[in-house]
Parts: structure tokens; sequence; C-alpha cells
């Protein structure tokens, strides 16, 4: 892409949380086709907004998923305070949903779409919501990694990194940001299908895990497409990505998919892609029919989620069930025991994951819970880590939903009875018990898809971050 050069400013990208920012390094990809400076800020830090403030940034952008736009803001407000003419923005799947957010003063700019074609227009001084044009995944920069990791070292040599191929996904859960539906009200149905359900080129992919593995140590990458078996051209494309990952990357992936596409795709194709997949978490979510209704997953159901454990096992896979307990319903602890024994049913034995179901802006289920009325909880920030579900219950409900998602991987992988799982959840955990079940579930996890390196690593993932719990 050739482009004419505006003069060189000062950008200052905030990350937060303990992973990559994906996102903000496309963004900082973009900004370098600029010929502009960048630095990246670690907002895990509590100097953070001196930091920023010493380095005398023109511009600062931000790019926070939901759980992290109220930190965002005080970092940007104790920013604007010292430099109140730097010029700010904010970009991502919160912002995207949420374009009002430019209505709060110290925000100058939204983009709602891909970085390409907004950088030009925030370095010339555009404020408000600027609309970018979804063209295809073509135009997707070089992440920034080399910046990112040099300004982050902490982030280098994390065990895991991610990347995708594709940004969309086919399905419409109700309780997902990048549900069909949901982009195809913001962009429209050819743009949809033109852009998120699109692959970025193959070799392109390649450059990107290259530059990962020659930065920092890298054990896993986790493919965060949001069902790998999803496009029209997945028995092609398959194939020849696992060739070329295999002799030119080599490194273990961890993928997703659903019951429907894994049990949909081919022998020939299961059996390429173990080459190089070490684990699969599939989308079990709920158990009972109106439950899965709710989640508008009623394509899915029990039979069908242990037929693809069962074919994904007979392949040679580690796969992790993922479930989502907490939901809308009259006896929302009685679902959850029923999806937790379903997990048994499906996979005994199996690594598992149960999330408190979160309600995220612009989601189905932030109206189904506007149209019914139903409070949300102040005390649950949108990180499934915490345990709270987004939805108000009674405070015995709470702590029982809580402990089950502490405790569904001790459940699934011990097939713990249904009487002691009754006992379990009454449980009050100090902070300490808490935290330790969260790393003992993070433990279990790693080291099933990692087998004896997983426990070296866990080591020293224990040492480099700050576990929600
Ligand atoms: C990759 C991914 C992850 C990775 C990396 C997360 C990260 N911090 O980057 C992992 C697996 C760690 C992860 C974890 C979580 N994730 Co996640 N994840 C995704 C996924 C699959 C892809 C997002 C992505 O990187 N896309 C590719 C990038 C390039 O696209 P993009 O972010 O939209 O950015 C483009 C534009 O928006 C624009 N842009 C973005 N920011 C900015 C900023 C500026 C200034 C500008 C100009 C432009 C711009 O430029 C980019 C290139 O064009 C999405 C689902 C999906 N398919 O979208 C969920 C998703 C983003 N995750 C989600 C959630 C909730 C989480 C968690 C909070 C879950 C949890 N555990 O509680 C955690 C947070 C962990 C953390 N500490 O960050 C939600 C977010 C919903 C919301 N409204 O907040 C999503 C949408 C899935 C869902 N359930 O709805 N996730």
């Amino acid at each position: 892409m050739s482009i004419s050069a505006p003069s060189r400013k000062k950008t200052a990208l905030i990350c937060f949380g303990n992973e990559e920012n994906y996102g903000l390094l496309f963004v900082g990809g973009e900004l370098l086709l600029f010929n502009q400076d960048i630095k990246y800020f670690d907002a895990e830090n509590d100097t953070v907004v001196e930091d920023a403030i010493m380095w005398q940034p023109d511009f600062i952008f931000f790019s926070p998923l939901t759980r992290f736009f109220p930190p965002a803001l005080a970092v940007l407000r104790g920013i604007k305070n010292m430099l109140p003419s730097v010029i700010s923005a904010f970009g991502g799947h919160h912002a995207c949903a949420m374009p009002d957010i430019i209505d709060i003063c110290e925000i100058d700019v939204v983009v709602v779409g891909p970085v390409r074609g907004s950088i030009e227009k925030i370095l010339s001084g555009e404020k408000g919501v600027i609309r970018t044009l979804l063209t295809n995944p073509d135009d997707m920069p070089m992440p920034a990694r080399k910046e990112y990791y040099r300004d982050i070292p902490r982030m280098a040599n994390r065990y895991r990194k991610f990347m995708l191929s594709m940004l969309g996904c086919p399905w419409n859960c109700a309780y997902c940001s990048s549900s069909s539906d949901h982009l195809k009200d913001m962009y429209g149905k050819d743009a949809h299908k033109r852009y998120f359900l699109a692959r970025r080129p193959m070799q392109v992919i390649i450059e990107e895990a290259k530059q990962i593995l020659s930065l920092g140590n890298t054990e896993e990458i986790e493919w965060v497409d949001d069902d790998i078996f999803s496009g029209v051209d997945i028995e092609t494309w398959l194939p020849e990505f696992v060739d070329i990952w295999e002799k030119e990357i080599g490194r273990p992936l961890y993928v997703s998919s659903t019951s429907t596409l894994s049990l949909k795709v081919s022998d020939n194709a299961l059996a390429t892609l173990k080459r190089i997949v070490n684990c699969i978490g599939i989308g079990v979510q709920a158990i009972r029919p109106e439950s899965l209704k709710l989640l508008n997953r009623g394509w899915d159901n029990e039979e069908k989620m242990k037929m693809a454990y069962d074919r994904l096992t007979s392949f040679g896979y580690a796969v992790n069930l993922q479930a989502i307990v907490g939901l809308p319903v009259i006896d929302p602890v009685e679902d959850a025991l029923e999806t937790v024994k379903g997990l048994q049913r499906i996979g005994p034995g199996s690594i598992c994951s149960v999330y408190p179901l979160q309600v995220y802006p612009g989601t189905m289920l932030e109206k189904h819970c506007k149209d019914n009325q139903l409070a949300l909880n102040d005390l649950s920030n949108g990180d499934t880590n915490s345990g709270i579900p987004s939805i108000v219950f009674p405070d015995s409900a709470t702590k029982k939903l809580r402990n089950i998602c502490k405790l569904g991987t001790f459940f699934v992988k011990y097939n713990i009875d249904e009487l002691w799982m009754r006992i379990l959840i009454n449980v009050d955990f100090s902070d300490e018990t808490s935290q330790a079940i969260s790393m003992g579930k993070y433990y279990e996890c790693v080291v099933d898809r990692l087998g004896d390196k997983g426990k070296d690593i866990f080591a020293d993932i224990q040492r480099g971050m700050k576990l929600v719990f």
C-alpha cells in the first residue's frame, strides 16, 4: 500500500489485560504504514498515566473490550487532565457497538469499522464518529508486534499468542458481539459476507506467524476463528494451511468449533488438521433445549454434541467443552447443574470451562434483558473469569452459579456426583481459596493441552500475570 506521508506524530496505544491486545496490534501496524511514531503502554502498570504523559503523545488510541471500558476512561481522563490537547480515539468491539460514547467529552474520535481508512482522517484532525468501509480482509496491515513487545516485554514470552484467519462468525448466538446478525445490522449483509466471513490471505497469515516465532518464546497459538470449520472453502483451505503450517511454523494450535461443523467436516480434513492441533474447544453452552433456544442455538442438541465429542476424540483430539451458566430462566441454578451433568455425559473426564453469562452491548441478549426488564449486576464487569453472571439473581443463586463456574472443571474432569456438587456449590470460599481454585482450573487446562511441558509453562504463568478470580 502506498501512502502519502502526513507529518510524523506520536501515538500512544493503551493496552488492557493480561493477553495480547490483538486489535490494537493491527492499529499500530496501520500507523506504521503512515510513518507515525508509536508506543504501546501497559495499563496493568499503576504508572500508565504518568508513563504516557511523559512521552508527550499527540494522539492516544484505545481498543477496550466492554470489560475494560471503565478503566480506559479513567486512564484517558488522567492523561487529558495533564495533556488537554491530546486527541483520543476509540475503536474495537465495544466502541463499534456503542458509538454514542462519542458524547463523553474526553473522547474525540470513535472509529466504527476496520482501522483502514481512519488513520488519515484522524491525523488530519477529523473528530466525531468515523465510519470506515469494509472492503475485504486483505486490507489488514501486519500487526505491530515488534513495537508491542519492545514496549511491553512481558507479552513477548507469553507462552500463548493469538491469530485468526476469519474475522467474523457464521453463527448467530444471542450473547455474542461477533454474531452474524449483530455484524449485519452494523455493516450490512454483503459487507458481512465479504469482510467477516472471508479469509486473510495465506501468505500473510504465515508471515505473521513467522514474525511471532522470531520475536519471543511461543509454545502454542490460539487460533481465534470463532469456528475453525466455517467457510465455504474449508475442505481446500484446511489441507493447504496444515501443510504450510507444519512445514514453516510447527507450533501446536488450540482451535474452536461447534458440534454441527465438526460433524460436517470430512474425515480427511479432520485427520489432516490433527497434525497441527492439540485441542479443540467445543461450545456446548447449555443442555436444556429451551436454554439453547434462548441463546439462539436451537440448532444444537445433546445428541449432536455427544457425537461430535466422540468423533473428535476418535481422531485423537483433546476436547475442551465450554458452557455458559446464569441464564435468564426461572431456575438458573438447576439449569446450570443440568448443563454440568450434560457435560459429564458428553465428555466424561474431559476438560471443560464453565462461564457466567455476560451481556454485551448490541447483542440479542442485551435486547432480551431490556425487553424483559431484567436488572444487570453492577458487580459483573464483562469478565467471565470473575464468575459473576451479568443478570441479577438472589444472592444465594449468584453464589452457587459462581461456584459452579469455579468448580465446573473439577466436577466434569473428576465426574463428581450430583450430591457432592450440590453440597460444594454452597460453600463460601475465602479469596485465597477462590484464587487457588482458579489457578487449579487454569493448570488443568494448560497441562491437558501441552502435557508435561504445560507444567513448566504454568509455573511461568503464575509468575507473570495477575489472575482474575
Ligand atoms: C481474539 C479474541 C480474544 C483473544 C485476544 C483478546 C484481546 N485482548 O485482543 C483472547 C482469547 C485473549 C480473548 C479474551 C477475551 N475476550 Co475475546 N475475542 C477475540 C475475538 C475472537 C477476535 C477479536 C479480534 O482480535 N479480532 C481481530 C481484530 C483485528 O479486530 P478488531 O478488534 O475489531 O479490530 C479492528 C477494528 O475494530 C479496528 N480497531 C480496533 N480498535 C481500534 C482502535 C482505534 C483507535 C482505531 C482507530 C481502530 C480500531 O482496527 C482493527 C483492524 O481493522 C472476538 C470475536 C470476534 N470474532 O470478533 C472475541 C471478543 C472480542 N472477546 C470478547 C470477550 C468478552 C473477551 C473476554 C473479556 C472474555 C473473558 N474472559 O471475560 C477476554 C478478555 C481477555 C483480555 N484480557 O483481553 C468479546 C468482546 C465483547 C465486548 N463487547 O467486550 C468478543 C467480541 C466475543 C464475544 N463473546 O462477543 N479474546
